[in-house]
């Protein structure tokens, strides 16, 4: 981790960027969601939640890409320094909250992942998509790459507890665990599957 005073400033003043770009996309996804709750009279998402990526974080990522440790680098190479997650109730909620999320005219859709239709090989299920924040700054506007995950309440239960199992064995995750953890995400899907048909059946009933 060495990088010279010249560029731990430029660090941090990017830091500073992100920063800014979070707030924008916070409060541009709360308007969005807000906006399909008034005209649907319903609120699709559970919760939602927003992080920096840490210095530290950023910095274990461009040296697993043998990159240097420099503030362009970060840009170019770190595409999720600002993300939020969106947690939504069911299937149909989540193919909702993509599709006003590629329609804001303040978000610039970079890139997608659809990890619902073809999950990773660890059992991750969820949709990703890489957007542009821009910032107004005093002369200019600047724009931030950020990610979005937008998942149901199961994926979100099943990735959260990969996660911490990923982070006790350091990566090196035994076989027997990897595949546990794989054959529990084929019952998340199906779950969620089943959910959603129970939504369907909900409609019937015209309910709140
Ligand atoms: P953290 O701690 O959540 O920030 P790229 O980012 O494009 O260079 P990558 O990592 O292949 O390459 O991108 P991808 O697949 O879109 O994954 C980005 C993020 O998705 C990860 O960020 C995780 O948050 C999540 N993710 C991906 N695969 C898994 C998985 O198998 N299990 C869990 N629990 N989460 C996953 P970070 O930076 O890895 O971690």
């Amino acid at each position: 981790m060495i990088f010279d005073k010249i560029e731990e400033n430029k660090i941090e003043q990017l830091f500073i960027k992100y920063d800014f770009a979070l707030k924008m996309l916070e409060t541009e996804i709360g308007i969005l969601i807000r906006e399909y709750e008034y005209k649907n009279k319903y609120n699709p998402v559970e919760h939602t939640k927003v992080r920096i990526k840490s210095k530290e974080s950023a910095i274990k990522k461009l040296e697993k890409k043998q990159c240097e440790i420099t503030a362009d680098n970060i840009i170019k190479n770190v595409h999720d320094m600002i993300g939020i997650r969106i947690v939504c109730s069911f299937l149909s909620d989540v193919s909702d909250i993509v599709n006003i999320i590629k329609n804001s005219k303040h978000l610039k859709v970079e890139s997608e992942k659809d990890y619902i239709t073809t999950p990773k090989e660890t059992g991750y299920i969820s949709y990703h998509i890489i957007v542009l924040v821009p910032i107004y700054l005093n002369e200019t506007t600047e724009y931030v790459e950020a990610e979005i995950q937008i998942r149901t309440i199961a994926m979100d239960f099943w990735a959260t507890l990969d996660h911490k199992i990923r982070y006790k064995f350091d990566e090196l995750i035994p076989e027997e665990v990897q595949t546990e953890m794989y054959n529990c995400s084929l019952d998340i899907k199906s779950l969620d599957n089943k959910m959603e048909k129970l939504n369907d059946i909900m409609k019937k009933y015209n309910v709140d």
